[in-house]
């Protein structure tokens, strides 16, 4: 006996399998990162939906139609719908749900059209095959927009979604035009089994893919988390050692000057005790928005640790950096600071070192510009020194 292909089988096996994994993420969605929630909860729904609509497929002639050709339909465009929102909504692109909804409602309109006023199965299955075609490369466009990223994670999903497009369309012309004649669903014609293979397996890889691209979300975003400061969001202490060096280095390749300053806050316990913990920490915010104001925005920013940040500067001689350190120190002494519901004057110490042959790492510079700093401290703080030189 030759091998036998039973359709009906292919959809229970394929529809158990994307429900239990649907159930299984229902389970675990709980953690996923927050920002994933509203993205994770749609393709949960779309794996739910799918395998229902598929073995209500799979009973047809056992129910009724209204079941296993109106509704299973519905089920199967609004799985393929959930899918296109979780994906747009995961890039964050413009959401066009209303135009989903219609194509699915669409989808209930023909399905009872060609079963209860015009029993046309040919043209049942071509109508809705367009309407699928539509809904899946809606998916595919999700991914393939311009300006989204792409890598092999990101084309399992979208790939899948454009070859589910092309079959739907090709099967669309095949029954629209009458290319080959069909009697009943679970009659095995190569195009039956290709259709129902691909509706089958689609929810299951392209899960595999949605997940790694939540997984591979969740690892840029603590990468990037690891190098910005919580509380001012600028670079944080690893992450401008890494800059600063880069900088450093193409310095020197093109014999450019570069300059570094320290800035560290005067009497900044003070201001704790006095204004609190909250106080000290909105201090810091608005010292970083100063300095920042002085500076081009070429320039690092980072802070250091406490109430210290440094700055480096591409092509700045010391002229310039001294300039920008006095712009930067009295940017705070003439001008008072609203600490809770008292206006203050904060004062900074800056110190400025310029990069020259003996500094082969940042660590020397920044050892130099340190040194200056605790000059304009000795000096009285709420002052600029150069290192070595006093301006
Ligand atoms: P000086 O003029 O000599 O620099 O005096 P200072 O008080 O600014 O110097 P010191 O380095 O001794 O004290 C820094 C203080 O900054 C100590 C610490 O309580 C406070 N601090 C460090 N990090 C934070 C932070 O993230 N938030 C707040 N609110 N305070 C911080
Ligand atoms: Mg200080
Ligand atoms: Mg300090």
């Amino acid at each position: 006996m030759g091998w036998q292909f039973d359709i009906r089988t292919a959809l229970f096996l394929g529809a158990s399998l994307t429900l239990l994994i649907g159930v299984v993420l229902f389970v675990v969605r709980k953690h996923f990162a927050a920002s994933q929630q509203p993205s994770l909860r749609w393709w949960i729904a779309g794996t739910l939906m799918h395998p229902v609509g598929f073995m209500l497929i799979g009973m047809r002639d056992v129910i009724s139609d209204w079941w296993t050709a109106v509704l299973a339909n519905v089920l199967v465009g609004g799985s393929f719908a959930a899918f296109a929102i979780a994906l747009r909504t995961f890039n964050g692109s413009p959401q066009r749900r209303e135009r989903l909804y219609v194509l699915v409602a669409l989808v209930a309109g023909f399905a009872v059209y060609y079963t209860y006023v015009d029993k046309n199965l040919a043209m049942r299955f071509g109508t809705i095959s367009v309407l699928f075609a539509i809904l899946l490369g809606s998916s595919a466009r999700a991914i393939y927009r311009r300006g989204q990223p792409l890598n092999t994670i990101t084309h399992i999903t979208g790939g899948l979604f454009a070859a589910g497009t092309a079959v739907m369309a090709y099967r669309a012309t095949i029954y629209l035009f009458g290319l080959q004649p069909i009697s009943s669903i679970f009659v095995v014609s190569p195009l039956q089994v290709l259709a129902y293979a691909m509706g089958g397996l689609l929810p299951v890889v392209s899960t595999i893919g949605f997940l790694l691209m939540c997984t591979e979300f969740s690892q840029q975003e603590l990468t990037k988390a690891a190098r910005l400061d919580y509380l001012t969001g600028i670079c944080n202490r690893r992450a401008i050692e890494d800059l600063a060096g880069r900088s450093i280095a193409a310095a020197r390749r093109h014999g450019m000057p570069l300059a570094m300053m320290i800035i560290d806050v005067d009497h900044f316990k003070r201001i704790n005790d006095e204004y609190g913990h909250e106080g000290g920490d909105n201090a810091l915010i608005e010292t970083v928005r100063r300095i920042r104001q002085s500076l081009r925005t070429e320039d690092l920013v980072g802070r250091l640790g406490g109430e210290e940040f440094v700055a480096v500067m591409p092509s700045t001689d010391g002229q310039s950096a001294l300039a920008a350190a006095e712009r930067i120190r009295s940017s705070f002494s003439d001008a008072t600071m609203r600490i809770g519901s008292s206006d203050i004057i904060i004062t900074v110490s800056v110190g400025v070192a310029v990069l020259d042959a003996q500094d082969q790492q940042y660590s020397h510079l920044l050892r130099r510009a340190d040194r200056a700093m605790y000059a304009a401290k000795t000096a009285g703080r709420n002052k600029v020194m150069l290192d070595g030189v006093s301006p």
